[in-house]
């Protein structure tokens, strides 16, 4: 397995976190290395489902460490409600490890994300008002507060009451809402440092003696590809670099410790919030798809947007990653189609286009140019094997794979472990 990286090839959900629990079974360190709690993956423990955005599902093997490194961004509220929700189902917590340079979410993040969507009204971004961009933002602007920060008992009140005095012109001024309470936030603070210190690291130190062991280290990216803040469909992205890049950065190993990068895609195409999508379907298959495939977020319960697979997106997936295979899921979504559209170029400005466009207002023009493959109208959920595909399912993976020059490993037919088709 070695040092593998799994990145989402669309704009989320592409069921990574299936694929990353597969693969957590033979990883010794899971590291999230980017994003915050905008990302969500629902775990089952003693047949009780419940919800994780910040602590890898890797925390439920025992030996197994888990690692939130410096690129993401905490909120300790909810963190400690995962451990303490883990802790209640009998899961050691002693194995998280967090980064002290990640970045602290605060009440005023989440404040100002919600305040500022609702300001942009009909150029909002359609986030998921959790605080992720504003955090980011202090973090660029160098006035964020760190983990590290927030384990000083000498810096945190200072830092706080600064910042807590600044956001509150800004909450004011800008948005017509009442000032936070300084003392209020940091007692409140203090109060979550105390319960995680324990669990706070040198998380790039950490990998590195991980990796020194020739231990198999899984990096877990959030979000997807189209939603990278430098790569994706700016400004309907995300404030992070889900991208396979953003792991190195984000975890602090340099690329060369990288073997192995496996991109996430659904057999269609989803997208939560805003922004330009062209294979989008508004009509019965899409609908379809959305009731089929469960689609509905993990993370704010919005109905995603549903559409046909996207080739374009998916060639510009293995480029800006550099991806070794991909893993498709959800394809028995696909099984009650008559006939099944892939998108392989598109029309834009009246020329065939077909890599993506990096200027985002020409990628709002582009209309998708399909090729219609048949359906196969048969249950795929019980398929072990390829062989035990339909005939039309194993040619649209043959054309997708095609497609997109890259072989396909891992094909996910349902959501249970067992409804998994690893490729020889
Ligand atoms: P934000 O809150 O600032 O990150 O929102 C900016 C845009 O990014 C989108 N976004 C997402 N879209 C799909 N899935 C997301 N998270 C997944 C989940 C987890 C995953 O299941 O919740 O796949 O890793 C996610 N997070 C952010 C958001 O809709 C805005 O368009
Ligand atoms: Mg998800």
């Amino acid at each position: 397995m070695a040092n593998v990286i799994v990145i989402g090839a669309q704009w989320g959900d592409e069921g990574k976190g299936k694929i990353t629990d597969l693969l957590s079974r033979s990883a010794n360190v899971v590291v999230r290395y980017q994003g915050g709690i905008n990302a969500g993956h629902t775990v089952v423990v003693n047949d009780q489902t419940f919800k994780l955005h910040l602590i890898p599902s890797g925390i439920l093997y025992p030996e197994t460490d888990c690692i939130i490194a410096s690129g993401t961004v905490i909120d300790p509220k909810i963190l400690l409600e995962e451990l303490a929700q883990l802790k209640q189902l009998g899961v050691t917590t002693d194995n998280l490890f967090i980064a002290e340079t990640a970045h602290v979410t605060m009440p005023y993040h989440r404040l100002i994300d919600q305040a500022s969507e609702k300001q942009r009204a009909e150029h909002k971004i359609g986030t998921t008002g959790r605080g992720i961009g504003p955090t980011y933002a202090d973090k660029a602007d160098r006035i964020g507060i760190r983990v590290l920060d927030l384990m000083d008992p000498e810096v945190l009140p200072k830092r706080l009451r600064w910042a807590v005095e600044q956001k509150n012109i800004i909450l004011d001024r800008l948005y017509d809402l009442p000032p936070l309470d300084p003392k209020e936030v940091i007692e409140q603070y203090q109060g979550y440092a105390e319960q995680l210190r324990p669990h706070v690291v040198d998380a790039s130190l950490k990998i590195d003696e991980a990796i020194k062991k020739r231990r198999n280290i899984l990096f877990e990216g959030a979000q997807g590809t189209l939603l990278d803040l430098d790569h994706g469909t700016y400004p309907y992205v995300t404030s992070s670099n889900p991208v396979a890049g953003g792991a190195c950065i984000g975890a602090g190993v340099g690329p060369t410790m990288i073997d192995r990068i496996i991109g996430v895609a659904k057999a269609y195409t989803t997208r939560v919030g805003e922004g330009p999508f062209p294979t989008e379907l508004n009509d019965e298959t899409g609908a379809l798809l959305c009731d089929r495939g469960a689609e509905f977020g993990t993370t704010t319960g919005r109905q995603r947007r549903c559409g046909w697979f996207d080739g374009v997106i998916g060639r510009y997936a293995v480029r800006i990653n550099g991806l070794d295979c991909l893993a498709i899921t959800k394809m028995d979504v696909l099984d009650e189609l008559d006939e099944i559209k892939v998108c392989i170029a598109y029309e834009l400005d009246g020329q065939v286009v077909r890599d993506f466009p990096s200027n985002s207002r020409a990628f709002a023009r582009a209309l998708p140019i399909y090729e219609t493959l048949p359906g196969w109208r048969k249950p795929t959920n019980a398929c072990k094997t390829l062989a035990e595909l339909p005939t039309e399912a194993r040619a649209y993976l043959k054309f997708l794979a095609e497609l997109m020059e890259i072989p396909i490993a891992i094909v996910s037919l349902g959501a249970s472990r067992g409804q998994t088709i690893i490729v020889e």
